[in-house]
Protein backbone atom coordinates (compact mmCIF):
# COMPACT_ATOMS: atom_id res chain seq x y z
CA UNK A 1 0.00 0.00 0.00
CA UNK A 2 1.26 3.46 -0.94
CA UNK A 3 1.67 6.09 1.39
CA UNK A 4 -0.71 8.60 2.05
CA UNK A 5 0.78 10.88 4.60
CA UNK A 6 3.39 13.28 3.37
CA UNK A 7 6.86 12.85 5.04
CA UNK A 8 6.32 15.90 6.76
CA UNK A 9 2.92 14.63 8.48
CA UNK A 10 4.49 11.89 9.05
CA UNK A 11 7.28 13.01 11.07
CA UNK A 12 4.61 15.17 12.66
CA UNK A 13 2.22 12.70 13.19
CA UNK A 14 4.99 10.23 14.36
CA UNK A 15 6.77 12.97 17.06
CA UNK A 16 3.30 13.82 18.81
CA UNK A 17 2.56 9.92 19.20
CA UNK A 18 6.26 9.56 20.80
CA UNK A 19 5.71 12.19 23.14
CA UNK A 20 2.31 10.85 24.27
CA UNK A 21 3.39 7.28 24.64
CA UNK A 22 6.38 9.00 26.62
CA UNK A 23 4.11 10.53 28.74
CA UNK A 24 1.93 7.39 28.95
CA UNK A 25 5.17 5.76 30.00
CA UNK A 26 5.76 8.06 32.60
CA UNK A 27 2.20 7.29 33.94
CA UNK A 28 2.82 3.71 34.25
CA UNK A 29 6.11 4.62 35.93
CA UNK A 30 4.54 6.33 38.40
CA UNK A 31 1.70 3.46 38.56
CA UNK A 32 4.76 1.15 39.81
CA UNK A 33 6.19 3.85 42.26
CA UNK A 34 9.19 4.02 40.07
CA UNK A 35 9.00 8.28 39.98
CA UNK A 36 9.03 10.45 43.19
CA UNK A 37 7.45 13.47 43.92
CA UNK A 38 5.38 15.92 41.49
CA UNK A 39 4.88 14.78 37.98
CA UNK A 40 3.61 17.03 35.33
CA UNK A 41 2.51 15.28 32.36
CA UNK A 42 2.05 17.12 29.14
CA UNK A 43 -1.04 15.33 27.19
CA UNK A 44 -2.32 17.04 25.12
CA UNK A 45 0.22 19.41 24.26
CA UNK A 46 1.98 17.54 22.05
CA UNK A 47 1.66 19.60 18.62
CA UNK A 48 3.81 22.45 20.42
CA UNK A 49 6.47 20.01 20.99
CA UNK A 50 6.40 18.23 17.09
CA UNK A 51 5.96 21.62 15.85
CA UNK A 52 9.18 23.22 16.96
CA UNK A 53 11.02 20.09 17.29
CA UNK A 54 11.48 20.77 12.81
CA UNK A 55 13.53 23.69 13.28
CA UNK A 56 15.49 22.95 16.14
CA UNK A 57 19.32 22.75 15.43
CA UNK A 58 21.46 20.66 17.78
CA UNK A 59 23.44 24.25 18.40
CA UNK A 60 20.56 25.95 19.99
CA UNK A 61 19.48 26.10 23.12
CA UNK A 62 16.27 25.30 24.75
CA UNK A 63 15.01 25.89 28.33
CA UNK A 64 11.60 24.53 29.48
CA UNK A 65 9.72 24.24 32.95
CA UNK A 66 8.37 21.48 35.08
CA UNK A 67 5.82 20.21 32.23
CA UNK A 68 9.43 19.84 30.08
CA UNK A 69 9.15 16.35 28.25
CA UNK A 70 7.77 17.17 25.33
CA UNK A 71 10.55 19.96 25.24
CA UNK A 72 13.43 17.97 25.88
CA UNK A 73 12.16 14.98 23.27
CA UNK A 74 11.60 17.98 20.66
CA UNK A 75 15.36 18.79 20.98
CA UNK A 76 16.72 15.36 20.83
CA UNK A 77 17.11 14.64 23.93
CA UNK A 78 17.56 10.64 23.99
CA UNK A 79 14.28 9.38 25.49
CA UNK A 80 15.91 6.41 27.89
CA UNK A 81 17.96 8.74 29.49
CA UNK A 82 15.45 10.93 29.97
CA UNK A 83 12.99 8.50 30.87
CA UNK A 84 16.20 7.17 33.18
CA UNK A 85 16.21 10.31 34.41
CA UNK A 86 12.84 10.72 35.89
CA UNK A 87 13.06 7.64 37.19
CA UNK A 88 16.06 8.74 39.24
CA UNK A 89 18.50 6.22 37.93
CA UNK A 90 22.00 6.35 37.73
CA UNK A 91 22.04 6.13 34.13
CA UNK A 92 19.81 9.00 33.75
CA UNK A 93 20.74 12.16 32.19
CA UNK A 94 21.85 13.88 35.68
CA UNK A 95 22.66 10.39 37.10
CA UNK A 96 19.35 10.03 38.22
CA UNK A 97 19.80 13.26 40.78
CA UNK A 98 18.00 15.91 38.70
CA UNK A 99 14.75 13.80 38.77
CA UNK A 100 11.71 14.77 36.19
CA UNK A 101 11.74 18.45 36.58
CA UNK A 102 15.50 18.93 36.61
CA UNK A 103 16.84 17.26 33.54
CA UNK A 104 19.96 18.78 32.14
CA UNK A 105 21.20 17.85 28.84
CA UNK A 106 24.62 19.14 27.90
CA UNK A 107 24.51 17.05 25.09
CA UNK A 108 21.30 18.38 23.09
CA UNK A 109 21.57 22.12 25.22
CA UNK A 110 18.91 21.18 27.23
CA UNK A 111 17.62 22.11 30.53
CA UNK A 112 14.78 22.74 32.38
CA UNK A 113 13.75 24.12 36.00
CA UNK A 114 10.85 23.58 38.30
CA UNK A 115 10.87 27.47 39.58
CA UNK A 116 8.12 29.02 37.76
CA UNK A 117 9.40 31.77 35.48
CA UNK A 118 13.18 30.72 35.64
CA UNK A 119 13.57 29.28 32.43
CA UNK A 120 13.46 32.58 30.95
CA UNK A 121 16.68 34.15 32.40
CA UNK A 122 18.42 30.97 31.87
CA UNK A 123 17.37 31.65 28.09
CA UNK A 124 18.54 34.91 27.90
CA UNK A 125 21.63 33.84 29.07
CA UNK A 126 22.24 31.65 26.30
CA UNK A 127 21.31 34.05 23.99
CA UNK A 128 23.84 36.12 25.18
CA UNK A 129 26.14 33.72 25.04
CA UNK A 130 25.15 33.41 21.49
CA UNK A 131 25.82 36.97 20.43
CA UNK A 132 29.00 37.33 22.30
CA UNK A 133 30.23 33.85 20.27
CA UNK A 134 29.07 35.60 17.21
CA UNK A 135 27.26 32.34 15.68
CA UNK A 136 23.78 32.46 14.64
CA UNK A 137 22.27 29.96 17.60
CA UNK A 138 19.19 30.67 18.82
CA UNK A 139 18.04 30.37 22.47
CA UNK A 140 14.11 29.27 23.30
CA UNK A 141 12.73 29.73 27.12
CA UNK A 142 9.60 28.12 27.24
CA UNK A 143 7.02 29.28 29.54
CA UNK A 144 3.08 28.25 30.76
CA UNK A 145 0.90 31.43 30.79
CA UNK A 146 0.87 31.41 34.17
CA UNK A 147 4.86 32.02 33.69
CA UNK A 148 4.56 34.55 31.97
CA UNK A 149 2.99 37.00 35.12
CA UNK A 150 6.16 36.26 36.85
CA UNK A 151 9.23 39.38 36.98
CA UNK A 152 11.72 36.91 35.33
CA UNK A 153 9.90 36.86 32.04
CA UNK A 154 9.72 41.02 32.21
CA UNK A 155 13.20 41.36 32.90
CA UNK A 156 14.27 38.58 30.42
CA UNK A 157 12.24 40.41 27.60
CA UNK A 158 13.23 43.84 28.42
CA UNK A 159 16.54 43.03 28.02
CA UNK A 160 16.25 40.64 24.84
CA UNK A 161 13.96 43.71 23.05
CA UNK A 162 17.00 46.20 24.60
CA UNK A 163 19.92 44.09 22.98
CA UNK A 164 18.09 42.58 20.00
CA UNK A 165 19.29 39.03 21.15
CA UNK A 166 18.72 35.59 19.31
CA UNK A 167 15.59 34.22 22.12
CA UNK A 168 12.33 32.92 20.78
CA UNK A 169 10.22 33.09 24.24
CA UNK A 170 7.30 30.12 23.51
CA UNK A 171 4.40 30.64 26.15
CA UNK A 172 1.96 27.33 25.87
CA UNK A 173 -0.66 28.91 26.88
CA UNK A 174 -3.26 25.94 28.58
CA UNK A 175 -4.99 28.37 30.08
CA UNK A 176 -4.16 27.30 33.81
CA UNK A 177 -1.78 27.85 36.54
CA UNK A 178 -2.27 25.07 38.63
CA UNK A 179 -6.03 26.29 39.49
CA UNK A 180 -6.03 29.90 38.15
CA UNK A 181 -7.74 30.80 35.27
CA UNK A 182 -5.51 32.93 32.96
CA UNK A 183 -8.38 35.63 31.87
CA UNK A 184 -8.53 36.27 35.65
CA UNK A 185 -5.30 36.96 36.31
CA UNK A 186 -3.88 38.50 33.07
CA UNK A 187 -3.89 42.33 32.78
CA UNK A 188 -3.90 41.27 28.36
CA UNK A 189 -6.20 39.30 26.73
CA UNK A 190 -3.29 37.64 25.40
CA UNK A 191 0.19 36.97 26.15
CA UNK A 192 1.39 37.94 22.54
CA UNK A 193 -0.04 40.96 22.67
CA UNK A 194 2.68 42.30 25.70
CA UNK A 195 5.46 41.35 22.74
CA UNK A 196 5.46 45.21 21.07
CA UNK A 197 5.78 46.41 24.67
CA UNK A 198 9.58 44.79 24.63
CA UNK A 199 10.35 45.52 21.11
CA UNK A 200 9.72 41.57 20.11
CA UNK A 201 7.97 40.23 17.41
CA UNK A 202 4.43 38.42 18.42
CA UNK A 203 2.84 35.26 16.97
CA UNK A 204 -0.16 33.63 18.51
CA UNK A 205 -1.04 29.97 16.97
CA UNK A 206 -3.54 27.23 17.75
CA UNK A 207 -1.58 25.10 19.33
CA UNK A 208 -3.37 21.70 18.80
CA UNK A 209 -2.23 21.40 15.38
CA UNK A 210 1.36 20.59 14.06
CA UNK A 211 0.69 21.98 10.76
CA UNK A 212 -0.20 25.44 12.00
CA UNK A 213 2.57 25.30 14.94
CA UNK A 214 5.92 24.27 12.77
CA UNK A 215 5.49 27.33 10.26
CA UNK A 216 4.95 29.45 12.83
CA UNK A 217 7.90 28.02 15.07
CA UNK A 218 9.95 27.97 11.60
CA UNK A 219 9.00 32.04 11.23
CA UNK A 220 10.07 32.91 15.00
CA UNK A 221 13.60 31.24 14.85
CA UNK A 222 14.45 32.64 11.64
CA UNK A 223 14.15 35.71 12.68
CA UNK A 224 15.67 35.59 15.64
CA UNK A 225 18.68 34.02 13.65
CA UNK A 226 18.78 36.81 11.67
CA UNK A 227 19.50 38.96 14.12
CA UNK A 228 15.86 40.90 14.35
CA UNK A 229 15.69 40.17 17.70
CA UNK A 230 13.44 38.48 20.15
CA UNK A 231 10.13 36.90 19.74
CA UNK A 232 6.95 35.92 21.75
CA UNK A 233 5.35 33.21 20.27
CA UNK A 234 2.13 31.88 22.13
CA UNK A 235 0.76 28.72 21.30
CA UNK A 236 -2.83 27.97 22.80
CA UNK A 237 -3.36 24.47 24.11
CA UNK A 238 -5.56 22.21 26.70
CA UNK A 239 -3.93 20.53 29.89
CA UNK A 240 -5.56 17.14 29.67
CA UNK A 241 -4.58 16.61 32.85
CA UNK A 242 -4.26 17.59 36.61
CA UNK A 243 -1.61 19.90 37.26
CA UNK A 244 0.62 17.15 39.09
CA UNK A 245 -0.76 13.35 38.99
CA UNK A 246 -2.87 13.13 42.62
CA UNK A 247 -4.28 16.91 41.65
CA UNK A 248 -7.95 16.14 42.55
CA UNK A 249 -8.94 19.36 40.25
CA UNK A 250 -11.77 20.49 42.20
CA UNK A 251 -11.30 23.71 40.33
CA UNK A 252 -12.91 22.71 36.89
CA UNK A 253 -15.73 21.09 35.73
CA UNK A 254 -15.47 17.16 35.07
CA UNK A 255 -17.37 16.74 32.05
CA UNK A 256 -16.31 20.00 30.16
CA UNK A 257 -13.12 18.97 30.60
CA UNK A 258 -13.91 15.39 29.16
CA UNK A 259 -15.54 17.40 25.84
CA UNK A 260 -12.16 19.35 25.64
CA UNK A 261 -10.28 16.40 25.58
CA UNK A 262 -12.05 15.23 22.95
CA UNK A 263 -12.75 18.62 21.06
CA UNK A 264 -8.85 19.50 21.64
CA UNK A 265 -6.85 16.26 21.69
CA UNK A 266 -3.88 17.24 18.66
CA UNK A 267 -3.45 13.33 17.73
CA UNK A 268 -7.32 12.67 16.85
CA UNK A 269 -6.92 16.24 15.69
CA UNK A 270 -4.51 15.04 13.19
CA UNK A 271 -6.41 11.26 12.32
CA UNK A 272 -9.33 13.55 11.65
CA UNK A 273 -7.74 15.90 8.96
CA UNK A 274 -5.64 13.19 7.03
CA UNK A 275 -8.75 11.13 7.04
CA UNK A 276 -9.96 7.76 6.79
CA UNK A 277 -7.10 6.78 4.12
CA UNK A 278 -4.60 7.43 6.29
CA UNK A 279 -6.15 5.35 9.20
CA UNK A 280 -4.21 2.67 8.73
CA UNK A 281 -0.77 4.00 8.48
CA UNK A 282 -1.30 6.48 11.22
CA UNK A 283 -2.66 3.43 13.47
CA UNK A 284 1.00 1.74 12.66
CA UNK A 285 2.76 4.28 13.91
CA UNK A 286 0.79 5.02 16.64
CA UNK A 287 1.67 1.08 17.76
CA UNK A 288 5.14 1.68 16.93
CA UNK A 289 5.70 4.67 18.98
CA UNK A 290 3.99 2.47 22.28
CA UNK A 291 5.85 -0.01 21.97
CA UNK A 292 8.75 1.46 21.64
CA UNK A 293 7.82 3.77 24.87
CA UNK A 294 7.22 0.49 26.47
CA UNK A 295 10.56 -1.32 25.85
CA UNK A 296 12.25 2.02 26.85
CA UNK A 297 10.07 1.98 30.27
CA UNK A 298 10.91 -1.83 30.94
CA UNK A 299 14.47 -1.23 30.41
CA UNK A 300 14.91 1.61 32.60
CA UNK A 301 12.89 -0.05 35.08
CA UNK A 302 15.70 -2.86 35.69
CA UNK A 303 18.51 0.18 35.70
CA UNK A 304 20.14 0.69 39.18
CA UNK A 305 19.07 3.28 41.22
CA UNK A 306 22.32 5.85 42.31
CA UNK A 307 23.82 4.79 45.63
CA UNK A 308 22.81 6.76 48.41
CA UNK A 309 26.21 7.31 49.87
CA UNK A 310 26.89 9.34 46.66
CA UNK A 311 23.27 11.54 47.43
CA UNK A 312 26.14 14.77 47.27
CA UNK A 313 27.98 13.92 44.60
CA UNK A 314 27.78 16.45 41.23
CA UNK A 315 25.50 18.99 43.60
CA UNK A 316 28.61 21.27 44.73
CA UNK A 317 31.29 22.56 42.75
CA UNK A 318 34.47 21.60 43.89
CA UNK A 319 35.62 17.92 45.62
CA UNK A 320 33.61 15.76 44.64
CA UNK A 321 32.35 17.14 41.46
CA UNK A 322 32.29 15.33 38.17
C1 LIG B 1 8.57 30.58 41.70
C2 LIG B 1 7.53 29.51 41.83
N1 LIG B 1 6.32 29.82 42.36
C3 LIG B 1 5.38 28.87 42.50
C4 LIG B 1 5.64 27.57 42.09
C5 LIG B 1 4.56 26.50 42.21
N2 LIG B 1 4.05 26.20 40.87
C6 LIG B 1 4.48 25.12 40.18
S1 LIG B 1 3.80 25.05 38.66
C7 LIG B 1 2.88 26.42 38.92
C8 LIG B 1 1.93 26.95 37.88
C9 LIG B 1 2.54 27.08 36.55
O1 LIG B 1 1.57 27.40 35.61
P1 LIG B 1 1.95 27.64 34.12
O2 LIG B 1 3.16 28.53 34.03
O3 LIG B 1 0.74 28.13 33.42
O4 LIG B 1 2.41 26.23 33.56
P2 LIG B 1 1.55 24.87 33.39
O5 LIG B 1 1.59 24.16 34.71
O6 LIG B 1 0.20 25.22 32.93
O7 LIG B 1 2.32 24.10 32.35
C10 LIG B 1 3.14 26.96 40.18
C11 LIG B 1 2.50 28.19 40.71
C12 LIG B 1 6.91 27.28 41.56
N3 LIG B 1 7.24 26.06 41.16
N4 LIG B 1 7.83 28.27 41.42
Amino acid sequence: MSPTLSNAQTTRYRRMCEMRAFDEACLEALKRKAIHGELHIGIGQEAVGAGMAESLRAADAVVSTHRNHFHGLAKGVEPKALMAEICEREAGLCRGHGGHMHPFDPKTNFSATGIVGASLPVALGYAHAFRLRGDDAVAVGVSGDGGSHTGGFHETMVMAGAAKLPLVVLVENNTLAISVDFGEVSPTETVAERASAYGAKSLRVEGTDPDIVAPAFAEAMDHARAGHGPVLIEATCFRFRGHFEGDPEHYRDRAERNRQRKERDPLLIYEAKMGEAAAEEMDAIRKAATAEMKAILAEVLEMPMPDASGALDYVFAGEGAA
